[in-house]
C-alpha cells in the first residue's frame, strides 16, 4: 500500500514497464493511496475562472499524471479520452461525473446515461468503449481535487455539444508543471 504519493508513483512506473494495462491492478493501487494534501498541495494550483490541469509526473512516457482543480461550480465539456484510459481518483472534496453514450446522429440532444458522485480517495475509469462524460464540480462552497491517470498520454480530445451532438477537437494544456506555473502563451487555450 502507497503510503505518499512519491511511492504511489513509483509503482505506478513498475506497473506500466508492462504493455498491457491492467484496469483492475491500477484502479486498486490508486484506490489503496490515501490522499495526504502534504503529498500533493505544491501542485493543486487553482485558478478563479476554470478547473486547472497541473501536470505532476509523464511515466516515462507511458502514462500522464496530472493533478485538476475544480473551483466551485467549474466544470468539463462532455468528451472523449482519445482511445486512451482514464483514471480519476477523488483527493479533495467530491465530482459529479455525468455519462452519455456516443451520438448516433447529427443534430439531436444528447441524452445522459448515469451520474455518480465521486468521494473522496474513490477511483473512477472511463475509456472510448464506455463512453463519455462529463465532470463537474457541482458544490458552491468546497473547490475539489482530482489525480487523473491517462495512458497512454494525449493532447487533444474531441468535446460535445449536448443540444446538437457536434463535435470539435480541443487541446489540452497545462496550468502547471511539476509545480511551477506555465509561462502564458499567446493563444487563449480552453479546458475541456
Ligand atoms: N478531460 C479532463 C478531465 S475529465 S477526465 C481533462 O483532463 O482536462
Ligand atoms: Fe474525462
Amino acid at each position: 500500500m502507497p503510503s505518499s504519493l512519491q511511492e504511489l508513483i513509483q509503482k505506478l512506473h513498475e506497473i506500466f514497464k508492462e504493455d498491457r494495462v491492467n484496469v483492475e491492478e491500477v484502479k486498486e493501487l490508486m484506490e489503496s493511496y490515501r490522499s495526504n494534501p502534504q503529498d500533493w498541495k505544491q501542485f493543486a494550483i487553482f485558478d478563479a475562472h476554470r478547473y486547472t490541469r497541473n501536470l505532476v509526473d509523464e511515466g516515462n512516457g507511458k502514462f500522464n499524471l496530472i493533478i485538476l482543480c475544480w473551483g466551485e461550480g467549474h466544470g468539463s465539456s462532455i468528451h472523449d479520452h482519445s482511445d486512451s484510459h482514464c483514471f480519476m481518483k477523488m483527493l479533495q472534496g467530491e465530482l459529479k461525473e455525468t455519462l452519455f453514450d456516443w451520438p448516433k446522429g447529427e443534430d439531436s440532444q444528447m441524452k445522459e446515461r448515469s451520474h455518480s458522485n465521486l468521494k473522496e480517495n474513490s477511483v473512477a475509469y472511463i475509456n472510448d468503449s464506455i463512453g463519455l462524460h462529463r465532470v463537474e464540480n457541482a458544490s458552491h462552497t468546497e473547490g475539489s481535487i482530482s489525480l487523473h491517470l491517462y495512458s497512454p498520454p494525449f493532447q487533444t480530445c474531441q468535446v460535445f455539444d449536448q443540444r446538437t451532438s457536434h463535435k470539435s477537437v480541443a487541446q489540452m494544456t497545462f496550468w502547471s508543471k511539476y509545480g511551477e506555473r506555465t509561462p502564458l502563451t499567446t493563444a487563449s487555450k480552453e479546458n475541456n
